[in-house]
């Protein structure tokens, strides 16, 4: 069967920032479903939702206490299956995240799990050392009556679920279960429930957290291997077109495992190659260490690491990945670059062989807000603030006071006005996702020949015997090209003279050979 992700335009929505439907400065189920028509417009064809699972929201809803409920924060289950049903009847897919690695320590199994004398059901789902002084790395101590000590993932308030172990330290076979333990099934078979649950709610795929650290002391990997390759094989029993995607960075293990789709993100190096590595672009200096982005106008970046990266792929493996522009976890893209930069970032990710993911307010350059700090999310908070659609209060957020998160402070930048400047941001991401549907050659598996890998960047794409050529200048310096491309189907600060491209500023051209 064709997966359908491999031709996905995927666009990240962070719910609580979307759109306020009922004016309770929170954004919600229904204020998503009002705003379809604008994903339409924009034209891309599957969205992936943030967590709405109900939750505590100490850390962005990544702290779930619910894995069947919704948050009433977003609205009611039935507004959750109305906004399935709409973005499905828009022609559009949806994936929802699945949050197994942990839960928050508010979860009624974790409750159980750590009473004095624990529910017998619940006991081992999460990692308890089988007395409080037993040393084990990243556990909590002392904060419960049972005598143990619990291993968490990330924050102190989310315990890891129990998945069993790789490796198994001599000495503490009692709690280090190996992962393939007859004991550790009946949690297996909840996450397997979860998924059916949510499949059955109509949703086409799930987007999984923490992909690779399910299994504890899984140096090899081949405890999450054998993890997934179970878990997503029971998927695609109950609807064999679902698709799942990874956090993990690693698309070439991610297919080992049964992943459709891996997205490329900070715990990428060659990723951060690409756009983060000048300061102020990435969450810490040390993913910064590259010292220069080869998108940046000063041109002093690399393309070589990325390139390799993805040749190997395509080379030695079935997997597929995805370029995001941001994420929720990572500084706005826009920060500390020109809008033509970013429409050169753009241009890369719809023509290159790579499945192109959109974080929301991307494609008008919402910048960072540095000044925001809620739900656990500290810097991260500032790539949450609310979509900005308009000129009006909270740029047409909300209809309240007080917003949840407030937005950017720039005036200018709103759907509504970069609407009727063609050369907009927004309008040119949005011609240029026409052109990605509208040519085979920009599917996933087109074929992509590299002219030139250094200043500017030359590729070209095929499909059915015919080529489209690419170049894109990402700096302010100007590159003269021998090239005599037929018809421009693209272009941006281009001059043409005979058989020569002048790509000025920022330029790039995408052409019919
Ligand atoms: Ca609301």
């Amino acid at each position: 069967m064709k997966k359908w992700i491999k031709d996905a335009i995927i666009y990240e929505i962070y719910p609580i920032s979307f759109y306020d439907s009922n004016g309770d400065g929170l954004g919600d189920f229904n204020g998503i479903t009002q705003k379809i028509p604008y994903l339409v417009d924009l034209g891309v064809n599957t969205v992936w939702i943030n967590p709405f699972y109900k939750s505590p929201f100490k850390d962005g809803g990544y702290d779930v206490t619910d894995y069947y409920a919704v948050d009433k924060r977003f609205g009611s289950m039935q507004d959750c299956e109305n906004m399935l049903q709409a973005f499905h009847k828009a022609g559009i897919r949806v994936i929802v995240d699945l949050v197994v690695g942990h839960t928050s320590d508010e979860h009624m199994w974790f409750k159980k799990s750590k009473q004095a004398k624990p529910d017998p059901k619940y006991k081992d789902w999460y990692v308890w050392t089988d007395c409080c002084f037993t040393p084990a790395d990243r556990s909590m101590k002392g904060m419960s009556k049972r005598n143990g000590n619990y291993i968490v993932n990330y924050y102190a308030f989310q315990p890891a679920l129990n998945y069993g172990f790789n490796e198994i330290k001599k000495g503490e076979e009692s709690w280090q279960w190996h992962y393939t333990d007859e004991r550790l099934k009946p949690l297996r078979d909840e996450i397997i429930n979860i998924i059916r649950f949510w499949l059955e709610k109509g949703v086409d795929g799930f987007r999984v957290d923490l992909a690779n650290s399910l299994v504890k002391a899984d140096k090899d990997g081949e405890g999450v291997k054998w993890f997934w390759n179970i878990v997503i094989g029971e998927a695609k029993k109950i609807n064999p077109d679902c698709c799942f995607l990874a956090e993990w960075g690693n698309p070439i293990k991610a297919a080992e495992c049964g992943f459709d789709l891996d997205y490329l993100c900070h715990a990428t190096q060659p990723y951060n190659e690409l756009f983060r590595s000048d300061k102020g672009t990435n969450l810490t200096p040390w993913l910064e260490r590259a010292g220069h982005s080869y998108f940046a106008k000063e041109g002093e970046g690399s393309f070589e690491n990325f390139l390799a990266y993805v040749t190997e792929i395509f080379e030695t493996s079935q997997g597929a990945y995805s370029i995001p522009t941001g994420f929720h976890d990572i500084i706005r893209i826009a920060e500390k670059k020109d809008v033509g930069v970013l429409k050169c970032i753009f241009a890369f990710i719809l023509t290159f062989k790579c499945v192109p993911q959109i974080y929301y307010g991307d494609e008008i350059g919402i910048k960072h807000n540095y000044r925001v700090n809620k739900d656990g999310g500290y810097v991260r908070t500032g790539a949450r603030t609310p979509m900005q659609w308009d000129n009006s209060a909270h740029r047409g957020f909300t209809k309240a006071k007080r917003a949840y998160l407030p937005t950017e402070t720039a005036k200018k930048r709103s759907v509504e006005n970069q609407k009727e400047d063609e050369h907009s941001l927004c309008n040119t991401v949005k011609s240029l996702i026409k052109l990605h549907k509208e040519y085979p050659q920009f599917s996933y598996e087109a074929d992509l020949t590299m002219i030139n890998s250094g200043y500017p960047l030359e590729f070209m794409r095929k499909a059915n015997g015919e080529e489209i050529y690419i170049a894109i200048n990402p700096t302010e310096k100007e590159w003269e090209i021998k090239q005599n491309p037929q018809t421009v189907l693209a272009q941006e600060n281009v001059e043409r003279k005979e058989k020569t491209i002048k790509l000025k500023k920022y330029g790039f051209i995408v052409a019919k050979m």
